[in-house]
């Protein structure tokens, strides 16, 4: 069995990866528009965590996929993340100036120049998915970027949003709580999985609803995590304005729950998605490992 170190490696070679691949794809900050191109560059490179690109490579362990593909697949996920943040920051939105320990875009840039950067990197990503061959079947890869389309759209991530911008200042149920976020936060990840395993081959239906239910229960661990640690952590560990929720009169899984049940809650999707895997064997080990992390991590 190998060791948290072992993931450690792991994981720093693949951000590696994703951050080269994330270099080549994003324009030329000296090609016009600059302006734009350098606010991309910026909203993008350099930072995060980089969770999403990660998952599409652990699944795509399972399925034995072409790690070149995985990469391109990975990169659209984060395209798609990071556009999502600059708009999420915006003041429109969450008005926030700090993002991955760094000015938020539109604070080091402006605000027009932000919401073009969202709008040209949403673009990106689908021009990426459609532009390189990721599956060999290609009827499979129009699959692919259906799939990253529902995740981001209004039955998605930007669905999300607006049950979210709706629900400020009002008190939601558990079920109206996970709803929310299994659009906000749950849809990219769980697309982040199952593009990763669909650049490689087919999985039978019950191993992809397995990889999905996976997926489905650590999107919604991920958000639990991440309401915990804005309650709970400081502004310099997470690289984002802590404390946030509680000040904007956010329900969360901790106004909801509270911490201690917030984590055991978190720590009860994260047996649940660990369950989902047992029919892979060695295959999930990565998997495994970032279901851990998604749930013990400190930032
Ligand atoms: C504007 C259409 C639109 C959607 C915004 C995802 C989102 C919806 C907003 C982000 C705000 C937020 C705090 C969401 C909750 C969880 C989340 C996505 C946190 C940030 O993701 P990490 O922790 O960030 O993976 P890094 O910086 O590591 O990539």
């Amino acid at each position: 069995m190998l060791g948290t170190s072992d993931f450690a490696h792991w994981a720093n070679s693949y951000q590696q990866r994703i951050e080269a691949q994330l270099q080549a794809v994003l324009p030329n900050a000296e090609v016009a528009p600059r302006r734009l191109h350098q606010a991309m560059r910026y909203a993008v490179l350099g930072g995060g965590k980089r969770v999403r690109p990660l998952l599409a490579f652990a699944a795509s362990e399972i399925t034995g996929a072409d790690v070149a593909r995985v990469a391109l697949a990975g990169a659209a996920v984060e395209l798609i993340h990071a556009y999502s943040l600059v708009h999420d920051d915006l003041p429109c939105m969450d008005n926030d100036v700090l993002r991955r320990g760094k000015p938020t875009c539109h604070v080091e840039f402006d605000e027009a120049t932000a919401l073009l950067v969202g709008d040209a990197l949403q673009s990106l990503a689908f021009e990426l998915l459609a532009d390189h061959r990721l599956a060999d079947d290609v009827s499979v890869q129009l699959e692919m970027i259906k799939l990253l389309g529902a995740a981001a759209g209004s039955r998605g991530m930007a669905g999300g949003q607006a049950f979210d911008l709706a629900a400020t200042g009002a008190s939601l149920t558990l079920p109206e709580l996970e709803l929310m976020h299994i659009h906000k936060t749950g849809a990219l990840i769980r697309a982040a999985a199952l593009l990763g395993a669909r650049c490689g081959t087919a999985l039978a239906t019950a191993d992809m609803e397995r990889l999905d239910h996976f997926a489905k229960c650590i999107g919604l661990a991920f958000q639990v995590v991440d309401d915990v640690l804005d309650a709970e952590a400081t502004t310099a560990t997470l690289g984002k304005t802590a404390g946030k929720d509680a000040r904007h009169n956010k329900p969360t899984y901790v106004s909801v729950l509270g911490v201690s049940e917030a984590r055991k809650l978190a720590d009860g999707l994260r047996c649940d998605a660990l369950a989902a895997l047992d029919a892979f064997g060695e295959r999930a080990l990565r998997l495994r490992q970032l279901a851990d992390f998604i749930v013990l991590r400190k930032f």
